[in-house]
């Protein structure tokens, strides 16, 4: 966790040299930008070695650039299935949580949903106010998918870009992974979560790391799986598993936002005067029914939430916490990973940044 209080950090997602089509130049030159939620591009339950870490944070270095935050660190299923083979897992997370803590790292971010971290039904639906295109969801598509047929045509639509949450290695034996979860409710997965937290949150409070669970995304559940992060309720569960500041929260406006019930920027004050939020994501959803929505673009006017009421929540309660302007539309003609352009998104860092700027003028 951050010391000093009262100075967000305005950070970026970064897919890595050879592995992001965006620069670390290009992120360098967005106003007010101080550094990545970076990553190393390492399957879900290995150890990330001191001499991995040390190149990769130099390399962010170099630029100009911190590296306070990764995003994500996977937990292998069988850690989320309560496993026999756990333990191993959990022992290379303490030692990946280690390692990382001496290069700097703050804040570890990661998920504990089960197979699928967030799902679409499009990955490039066209708005047709603007012709940009952006992220979509409609569970009535949904509905006549297979989680088969969803993670093809997911990896069809990506344009050969990995994407977060859907590596290679851990679809591959979703058949298998999908029977283990067969009968496993939500209690069962929040015991397995406490004992994953119980193992590593003494070492973070130790080494000085903040632990940031995102939501699941869509904020519902899905395909029958059990999915334990997507309301105030459900994270006042999560903390209460293991007290401590580095239990904290990855908190997503857009992924919590896709329940139009979730009220984010009370979400936002109920954690953050709890010490709490470790992470923002920050970004728009616009409904488009039950179930159905698109990503929009970061001002409030183009969705359905309201940034600056957002923006304020955060300023009030927890405002030394690392915020990166989560995905954007496609726009200029943009071709990239979805979600994870450069334009929409450096919009929406000088967007937040603005809203910041502003209230803290008006605060003072
Ligand atoms: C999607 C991302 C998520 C997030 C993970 C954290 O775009 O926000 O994949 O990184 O859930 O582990």
């Amino acid at each position: 966790m951050k010391e000093e209080l009262g100075n967000m950090k305005m950070t970026f997602r970064w897919y890595g040299e050879g592995n992001d089509p965006i620069s670390l130049k290009q992120i360098k030159q967005i106003p007010g930008m101080t550094g990545l939620m970076g990553l190393l591009d390492r399957p879900a339950g290995v150890e990330w070695t001191e001499e991995e870490i040390r190149p990769y944070i130099e390399h962010v270095h170099e630029a100009g650039l911190e590296c306070e935050v990764i995003e994500s660190v996977n937990v292998h299923e069988d850690i989320k299935l309560g496993l026999p083979s756990r333990e191993e897992y959990i022992d290379n997370y303490i030692k990946t949580i280690r390692n990382l803590a001496k290069y700097g790292v703050k804040v570890i971010v990661y998920n504990f949903m089960p197979v699928f971290d967030w799902l679409r039904t499009d990955l490039a639906r066209v708005i047709p106010e603007d012709g940009s295109n952006s992220l979509y969801f409609d569970e009535k598509e949904l509905g006549e998918m297979t989680p088969l047929d969803l993670v093809r045509k997911t990896a069809e639509d990506s344009k050969g870009f990995t994407l977060p949450g859907w590596e290679p290695e851990r679809l591959a034996e979703l058949e298998t992974t999908l029977k283990l979860y067969e009968g496993v409710t939500g209690d069962d997965l929040r015991a397995n979560y406490k004992y994953f937290l119980d193992a590593i949150i003494p070492v973070c409070e130790e080494v000085g790391i903040g632990m940031a669970c995102h939501p699941d995304d869509p904020a519902w559940p899905i395909f029958g799986l059990p999915r334990i992060a997507h309301s105030q309720d459900d994270y006042d569960k999560i903390c209460a598993l293991h007290e401590s500041p580095a239990n904290g929260l990855c908190l997503c406006t857009g992924s919590l936002g896709s329940n139009p019930d979730n009220d984010i920027p009370a979400i936002i004050r109920h954690f953050g005067e709890k010490n709490r939020i470790n992470a923002m994501h920050v970004r728009n959803v616009k409904y488009l029914g039950h179930h159905k929505f698109r990503e929009a673009a970061h001002l409030s006017s183009t969705g359905d939430l309201d940034l600056f009421e957002i923006m304020k929540a955060i300023y009030d309660t927890c405002p030394d916490t690392y915020i990166r302007p989560d995905h954007g539309r496609m726009i200029w003609d943009e071709t990239g990973r979805p979600g994870y352009g450069l334009y929409d998104r450096a919009l929406g860092a000088t967007y937040i940044n603005g809203l910041w700027e502003a209230i803290d003028k008006m605060s003072k």
